[in-house]
């Protein structure tokens, strides 16, 4: 996709830091943080959220890299948040799917 800013960004067109990569997956630091460690994980592939084309492969590979990165950045021992938004209602921002990995400090309970 030319103009999506992660499909930019996962290019190298758009600097990012990366926490991650292999074939299918890219993953970086949200350029906001709102916890100590926010790290975005997304498909290479261009999907645009949970309810389109994110497949059963799509969703394996991103699921086995956030846990891969969780224990990268010290969060196994304490535990993490792990969350995609989803359209409007959703404040799905970036038409890219991509999952939230938020830990380092306790999170709220309520998430909404
Ligand atoms: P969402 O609201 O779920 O679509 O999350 C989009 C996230 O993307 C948001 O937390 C901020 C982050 N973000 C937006 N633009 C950039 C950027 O250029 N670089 C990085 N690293 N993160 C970005």
């Amino acid at each position: 996709m030319d103009d999506c800013l992660f499909c930019k960004i996962i290019r190298g067109e758009i600097p990012s830091a990366k926490v991650f990569e292999n074939d299918d997956v890219f993953a970086f630091k949200d350029i906001n943080p709102q916890a100590p460690v926010h790290v975005l994980i997304v498909p290479k592939k261009h999907v645009a959220n949970a309810l389109e084309g994110a497949d059963a492969g799509i969703m394996d590979g991103l699921m086995r890299a956030a846990a891969q990165i969780a224990r990268e950045q010290g969060l196994a021992e304490n535990g993490f948040r792990l969350i995609t938004n989803c359209g409007r209602d959703g404040a799905q921002s970036v038409n890219h799917l991509h999952f939230h990995l938020l830990g380092g400090k306790q999170l709220p309970e309520r998430m909404a």
